[in-house]
């Protein structure tokens, strides 16, 4: 780094070989699910449903949990600092023809391995879409007792599963319910799915687990699913507020376009020990594309760093874009994200604070606009050579020799 860049941020108190020691210790999940469009290992698995969707053809998309290991491995040496794996259910590696609600650790053995080898912790989803029992679109709320049945028995399964990686791997596991269930017009009945949704909730999370997070996720609307969705933000809250044990997912593409997630976090943080996050870019719906180092992704970083929240607020990303090179959206996303939480570590958080304390607004606007050119770049480069990772524009050749090397060959 250069000897100017460290003597500007040391001028206002800020230390930054501690502020890339902190940025290094913040673990970011990286979902498995960009490799291959979210579909999955299971028999006969094709397409994606429950009101979410992939859009794009590029080529080279990871097949096979070979094919998958081997992009996320290159994703990994790319991106710096501690990273997990968020794993789906339907990314399990066996032969057995055992369907989601028989699902036992050992059939993520594969992982757990993986997972050694990398230094990485693996987070866990249940996957509640894209099976024949998901009827109606429903799962958790449906009227018939054996749909719900069936999906209360994969819940419960996953969480186990959850347990399991906590053990093998050390620290927790986050795991994080979303369920699709919906209707695409007007409902007759909206507090009957509500009420069948809790009691579901309530059989899933009985069982005491150690190591496991637990986590639900709400969302306004998906696709073929627009005029009510059973898991709502205010279904959700209460009913995580409610039993404690519990905690609430934010995903930033699950509001109101003019919603900011970055604001509901110090809402959430005076209740709740944990904050998981999917972090997401929605174009005009919920559409998952690459994160960009845009306003919210910064302001959502400046809430996590400014309240002492690194450790609290798990930040998974969630986006599958099947347009574009999929090693890259993953490292692009990570690396925005990242470049988000260095930037808010960079800022003088104390001094400002003060500054609205003191009720200083004009001075407290000229800092946050003046502190937008300070020269962050050049520490950021200086992280990425410290943690051995390519700096900004030199990673993407790497990729581009793996496409030509290893993607272009995939059939
Ligand atoms: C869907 C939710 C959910 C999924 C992943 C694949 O709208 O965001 O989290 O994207 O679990
Ligand atoms: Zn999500």
């Amino acid at each position: 780094m250069s000897e100017e860049a460290r003597k500007a941020y040391a001028k206002f108190g800020i230390d930054t070989g501690s502020v890339m020691k902190r940025l290094a210790d913040i673990p970011i999940s990286i979902q498995v699910w960009q490799t291959d469009d979210v579909i999955g290992f299971e028999k006969g698995a094709g397409s994606l449903s429950g009101g979410i969707q992939t859009t794009g053809n590029y080529p080279g998309r990871a097949k096979d949990p070979k094919e998958v290991m081997q992009d996320l491995e290159k994703a990994l040496s790319l991106i710096p600092g501690k990273k997990r794996i968020n794993l789906h259910a339907s990314y399990r590696i066996t032969d057995e023809n055992v369907d989601r609600d028989q699902i036992e650790p050992r059939h993520f053995k594969a992982w757990v391995d993986f997972a050694k080898a990398h230094h990485v912790g693996l987070d866990f989803n249940p996957t509640f879409f894209s099976h024949p029992m998901v009827k109606d679109n429903l799962t958790l709320s449906s009227p018939d007792p054996e749909v719900r049945a069936f999906w209360i028995r994969h819940g419960k399964a996953c969480r186990r599963i959850a347990s399991y990686f906590s053990q093998e791997l050390g620290g927790k596991t986050l795991c994080n319910v979303w369920i699709p269930d919906g209707y695409k017009d007007v409902p007759a009945d909206r507090l009957g799915p509500r009420m069948r949704l809790k009691e579901s909730l309530d059989q899933i999370f009985e069982e005491k687990l150690p190591g496991v997070i637990d986590s639900v996720e709400s969302k306004v609307f998906g696709i073929g699913l627009e005029s009510f969705t059973v898991g709502s933000n205010e279904f959700y809250l209460s009913y995580a507020s409610h039993r404690k044990d519990v905690c609430v997912l934010l995903d930033n593409g699950h509001f109101h376009p003019t919603e900011m997630v970055s604001e509901k976090i110090s809402a959430l943080l005076p209740f709740f020990d944990y904050l998981p996050l999917h972090v997401t870019r929605p174009v005009r719906w919920d559409s998952d594309h690459v994160v960009r180092l845009d306003d919210e992704i910064k302001e959502i970083a400046k809430e996590i760093v400014r309240n002492g929240a690194e450790q609290r607020v798990l930040i998974g990303l969630d986006y599958f874009d099947a347009s574009i090179n999929r090693v890259a959206a993953l490292v692009i996303g990570a690396r925005n994200t990242q470049k988000a939480l260095l930037q808010a570590l960079l800022e003088p958080n104390e001094t400002m604070r003060k500054m609205q304390d003191d009720a200083r607004f004009t001075q407290l606007l000229a800092f946050q606009e003046d502190w937008k050119s300070m020269d962050w770049g050049d520490v950021w480069n200086a992280y990425c050579t410290k943690e051995q990772v390519p700096v900004d524009a030199t990673w993407l050749p790497v990729v581009e020799k793996y496409e030509h090397d290893i993607l272009s060959k995939r059939s």
